[in-house]
C-alpha cells in the first residue's frame, strides 16, 4: 500500500502525517515553512509508543479501598470503559451532592492539543461548566504576573501576549533592540495554536541586515544569536528591575528622559522620580548602585542608557523575567524606562514583549481576524484560584489570601479533574505537590500516555492523539489557517477527551447542554463559518468550508497598515486613552498604592528576591538555578520521545554551568550530579559552557518527574523539585519558578535507573 498524507499541526509547527499500513512513520514540514521545527522528528515513535495509555485503567489502592497514596509507582487495574465512566459519573455526582461545585478542582491547566475543537483543556473545562461549575484555574503560568499588573500600569495585558509593533517597523527604524531575556531561537518553535510560519530566524537576520544593535540580556549567552549578531550582557538572574533603574537613573541625572512624553502621556513620574533618585529612601538607583545588584559593570548600563536615548529604541521583555519572585517589577519598570525614553508608540521604538518567548510577536496580522476558537462556556459556580496558586489550594482549604485588591477564599477541593495538562511538570515544589496530591478523595486524568500526572491519578481514561481525530487549528500570531485530518484509527482503547465528557455528561443528564447537538464534523464546520464570518466583517474573504478542508490550508492576506503598539494614544492621548484610571501609562498607580501591598508597591521598586546571588553569602546553596524553556520540546510533551532522548547523556538532562563553577566542584562534562536544595534533589548530566554566567546553572523543564523511593529525589532532571511554590506577589500571585538557589554536586555511589519511562504495572482482570 502506498503512504498517505494527513495535514496536520502541533504547537511546533505545521506538517503532513505520513501514514504507513495504519502507522505514522513520518511527519513531514508545511511547504510554506521557512524554519520547520526539529521536534516534529519526536512525534511518530511517540504515537506507537508502549507508553500509550491502553485501556482506561484504576489505582488499585483506589479500587480497593479508596485509598490516597498516590505515587509515581502506583499498580493500576485495567477496566472496560462503561466501569470506568461509570466510576467517573458516580464520583462527580456524590462530590457535587456533598461539597457543591466548590469541591471539584477542573481548571486543568496545560497546553495539549494545537487543534482548537479536541483542545482537552477547553473540553474538560466545558464539560465541568455545563454540568454546574466547578473550581477554575485564572490565567497561565507563562505571563501571569504580567496579566494582573499591565491592566493598572498600561490598562491592557493584550502587548504581552505578542500583540506589538511590527517586525517590519522594527528592521526600518529600531537602532538598538534591547532585549531583556535575550532572543533565543529555542522558543521560537513554538506558538500556542501551532505555526506555519517560523518567521522568527527570518527577523533577526534581517535585524542584523539592518545594522541594528541586537543587545541581549539574560544569564546566558545563547540567548543572544549569531544570526541577529546580538551582543550579550550577562545579567545575574532576577536583577534586570536593578539593571532598568540604574539606566533610567542615567537618563534623569543627565537630562536624557522626554519631560514632554512623561508630562503628557504618563501619571506619577514625580513620584517615582523621586524614588529613582534616592530622595524618598536614601538610597540613589545610580548605575554604580544597579552594578553591585546585576553584575554589570557601570559604564555598560550608563553608555547603553546613553544611546538608548540617541537613537530609536526598542525595549523588549521575555515572559522569564517576569515568572520570578516580584515578578511585576522587571515589566512595571521596563514600561518606565521606554516611557522615559519618549518612545512609545514611534515606529520601531518604545516597549514590546514577548520577542525571546514564542514565534508570532510582532507578526502582521489585521486587526480583528479572527482564530478558530472554541467556547468553554461560562462557570456557573464562579469560582477560581490564580493558576499557579495550585499548592496553595491543596493545602488550605478555607483559608483568605490576597489577590489583585480582593481577598479571597481557597474552597475546599474534594475531586481533582486533569485533561491537557501536567502539573506534575509545570507545578513549583513538586515533593510539596505530591504530599498534598494526597488530599483529594479522587483524581481524574484523561492522557494519551503514563505521563507522571497519569501515575498520579487514581481513575485514567486514555486520550487519542491529534494524530487520531479531526481538528482546526491555527494562531493569531501566524498567517496560516489549518485543517488537521484524522490520520490513524484510535490507538489501543483510545477515546477523543470530546467524546469521553459527551458520554458522561449522557449519564450526568447534561449532554444537550454540552454537545448542543453537534457532532465532530459539525463542531469543526461551525467553528470555521465562525472564524470566516468573523473574517468576513474586517474584509478578509475565506473560501468555504469544503474547499479549506481539502486544501488543507488556508493563508490569510496580511494588512496593509504596519502596526505600531500605542501609535493612537502617543499621537492624541485625550481622543485615544489607555484603559487605566487616569487614561495614561501609570508610572504609579493609586489603584495599586491603595492595595497596600509591601511586595508590589505604587511604582516600579527594586526588591530583593527572596532567593537569588546576592543572598547567597550565608547560604548553603550558592547557584541561581534557571530553569528555562526546554530546546529540545514542549513542556514535558515527548519526552519520552528521541528528539529529547538524543540529548540526554546517561539518560539524564543536561545541566548547563560555568566552567569554572564546574572546575571548583572537580566537575567535568558528563558527569552525573545531584542538585539540590532544601526541597528536593535530582540527578542531571553536567555540561560545563562557557556561555552560562557564572553562579548560574540552567536546567530546563521537561523531564518527566520520576520520584525515588524516598520522596525527594527525583531520578531524571526536573528542575521543579527544586523551585519555589510561593506568588510572584500579592498582587498577581503568579508563579515565580526562576528565583531558586541549588547548589551541585557530584554523583556518589550507584546511580537509580530512570523508572518513568517504563509503564506502570498494571493488571488486567
Ligand atoms: N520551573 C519552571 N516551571 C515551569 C515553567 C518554567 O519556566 N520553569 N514554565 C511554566 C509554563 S510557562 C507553562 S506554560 C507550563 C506548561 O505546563 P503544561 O502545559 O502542563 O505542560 P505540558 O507538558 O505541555 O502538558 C500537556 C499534557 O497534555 C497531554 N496531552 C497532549 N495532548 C492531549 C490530548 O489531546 N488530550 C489529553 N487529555 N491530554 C493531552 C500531554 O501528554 C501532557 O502531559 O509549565 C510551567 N512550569
Ligand atoms: N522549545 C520550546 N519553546 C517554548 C516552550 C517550550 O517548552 N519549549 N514553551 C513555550 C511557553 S509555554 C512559554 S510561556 C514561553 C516562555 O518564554 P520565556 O519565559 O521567555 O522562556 P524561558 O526559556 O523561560 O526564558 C527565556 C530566556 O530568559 C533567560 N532568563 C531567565 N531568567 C532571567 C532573568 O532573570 N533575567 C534575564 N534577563 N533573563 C532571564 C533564560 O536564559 C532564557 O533562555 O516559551 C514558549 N516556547
Ligand atoms: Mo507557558
Amino acid at each position: 500500500m502506498p503512504d498517505t498524507r494527513y495535514p496536520s499541526l502541533a504547537h511546533w509547527g505545521a506538517f503532513s502525517a505520513v501514514v504507513r499500513e495504519g502507522r505514522v512513520v513520518a511527519c513531514e514540514p508545511f511547504a510554506a515553512d521557512p524554519q520547520p521545527s526539529p521536534l516534529l522528528r519526536a512525534m511518530p515513535g511517540m504515537v506507537h509508543s508502549p507508553l500509550r495509555v491502553a485501556r482506561p485503567a484504576v489505582r488499585e489502592g483506589w479500587l480497593r479501598h479508596r485509598d490516597r497514596l498516590r505515587g509515581g509507582s502506583s499498580r493500576f487495574v485495567e477496566v472496560d470503559w462503561d466501569t470506568a465512566l461509570d466510576l467517573v459519573a458516580g464520583e462527580l455526582t456524590r462530590v457535587r451532592t456533598e461539597h457543591g461545585a466548590g469541591g471539584i478542582l477542573g481548571g486543568s491547566y496545560g497546553w495539549a492539543s494545537a487543534g482548537r475543537y479536541h483542545h482537552a483543556r477547553t473540553q474538560v473545562r466545558r464539560f465541568l461548566f455545563s454540568g454546574g461549575g466547578c473550581v477554575d484555574q485564572l490565567s497561565n503560568y507563562s505571563w501571569g504576573a504580567a496579566h494582573f499588573l499591565l491592566p493598572h500600569v498600561i490598562g491592557s495585558h493584550i502587548p504581552v501576549t505578542g500583540k506589538v509593533t511590527q517586525w517590519s517597523s522594527i528592521i526600518d527604524h529600531t537602532r538598538t533592540l534591547i532585549a531583556f531575556g535575550g532572543l533565543p531561537l529555542k522558543n521560537a518553535q513554538i506558538t500556542s495554536g501551532g505555526a506555519g510560519d517560523h518567521s522568527m530566524p527570518g527577523w533577526l537576520r534581517q535585524a542584523a541586515q539592518a545594522g541594528i544593535d541586537v543587545v541581549a540580556v539574560s544569564p546566558d549567552r545563547r540567548d543572544a544569536p549569531a544570526i541577529a549578531r546580538a551582543r550579550w550582557l550577562g545579567v545575574r538572574p532576577n536583577t534586570d528591575t536593578a539593571m532598568m533603574l540604574g539606566m533610567a537613573h542615567t537618563l534623569a541625572t543627565e537630562g536624557l528622559h522626554d519631560r514632554a512624553f512623561l508630562a503628557r502621556h504618563c501619571t506619577g513620574y514625580e513620584r517615582f522620580e523621586a524614588y529613582l533618585l534616592g530622595q524618598s529612601d536614601g538610597t540613589p538607583k545610580s548605575a554604580a548602585w544597579a552594578a553591585a545588584i546585576c553584575g554589570l559593570d557601570t559604564h555598560i548600563i550608563q553608555t547603553l542608557a546613553r544611546q538608548s536615548a540617541a537613537g530609536r529604541t526598542l525595549i523588549t521583555c521575555a515572559w522569564s523575567l517576569q515568572r520570578a519572585d516580584h515578578g511585576e517589577q522587571p515589566f512595571w519598570m521596563a514600561i518606565t524606562l521606554a516611557a522615559m525614553l519618549g518612545q512609545i508608540g514611534l515606529p520601531g521604538g518604545g516597549i514590546a514583549f514577548a520577542h525571546a518567548s514564542m514565534n508570532g510577536a510582532g507578526y502582521p496580522r489585521i486587526d480583528g481576524l479572527p482564530t478558530p476558537e472554541m467556547s468553554t462556556g461560562r462557570n456557573p459556580a464562579g469560582l477560581s484560584i490564580p493558576v499557579a496558586r495550585l499548592g496553595d489550594l491543596l493545602a488550605c482549604p478555607g483559608q483568605t489570601y490576597d489577590f489583585n485588591g480582593e481577598q479571597r477564599v481557597y474552597p475546599d477541593v474534594r475531586m481533582v479533574y486533569w485533561a491537557g495538562g501536567n502539573p506534575f511538570h509545570h507545578h513549583q515544589d513538586l515533593n510539596r505537590l505530591a504530599a498534598l496530591w494526597q488530599r483529594p478523595e479522587t483524581v481524574v486524568v484523561h492522557e494519551p500516555w503514563w505521563t507522571p500526572v497519569a501515575r498520579h491519578a487514581d481513575i485514567v481514561l486514555p486520550a487519542t492523539t491529534t494524530f487520531e481525530r479531526n481538528d482546526i487549528g491555527g494562531s493569531s500570531r501566524d498567517r496560516f489557517l489549518f485543517a488537521m485530518h484524522r490520520a490513524i484509527a484510535p490507538v489501543g482503547g483510545a477515546r477523543n477527551d470530546v467524546d469521553i465528557f459527551g458520554d458522561l455528561a449522557a449519564r450526568l443528564g447534561h449532554e444537550a447542554h454540552f454537545r448542543e447537538g453537534r457532532d465532530e464534523s459539525a463542531w469543526l464546520r461551525h467553528l470555521y463559518d465562525q472564524t470566516r464570518s468573523g473574517a468576513a466583517a474586517v474584509g478578509v474573504t475565506l473560501p468555504e468550508f469544503e474547499a479549506f478542508w481539502a486544501k488543507g490550508h488556508v493563508e490569510l492576506p496580511l494588512p496593509q497598515h504596519e502596526f505600531v503598539l500605542f501609535e493612537n494614544f502617543r499621537r492624541d492621548p485625550e481622543a485615544h486613552p489607555l484603559a487605566t484610571p487616569s487614561g495614561r501609562i501609570e508610572i504609579t498607580s493609586q489603584a495599586v498604592a491603595q492595595f497596600g501591598y509591601a511586595d508590589c508597591p505604587a511604582h516600579p521598586t527594586w526588591i530583593e528576591p527572596l532567593e537569588w546571588l546576592g543572598a547567597v553569602a550565608a547560604g548553603r546553596h550558592p547557584l541561581h538555578l534557571v530553569s528555562s524553556q526546554p530546546a529540545d520540546k514542549l513542556h514535558s510533551q515527548y519526552d519520552p520521545g528521541t528528539v529529547s532522548s538524543d540529548i540526554r547523556i546517561q539518560g539524564r538532562t543536561r545541566l548547563r554551568m560555568h566552567p569554572g563553577d564546574a572546575a571548583q566542584r572537580r566537575l567535568a562534562s558528563g558527569d552525573l550530579v545531584r542538585v539540590f536544595n532544601d526541597r528536593g534533589a535530582t540527578i542531571a548530566a553536567v555540561v560545563a559552557d562557557e556561555s552560562v554566567r557564572e553562579g548560574v546553572v540552567i536546567l530546563p523543564t521537561g523531564a518527566w518527574f520520576d520520584p525515588a523511593g524516598d520522596g525527594t529525589l527525583d531520578r531524571h532532571g526536573n528542575p521543579n523539585v527544586l523551585t519555589r511554590d510561593a506568588g510572584t506577589s500579592r498582587l498577581a500571585q503568579g508563579s515565580s519558578a526562576m528565583s531558586t538557589l541549588v547548589e551541585v554536586e557530584r554523583w556518589v555511589g550507584e546511580v537509580p535507573a530512570v523508572g518513568v519511562f517504563e509503564p506502570p504495572q498494571i493488571l488486567v482482570v
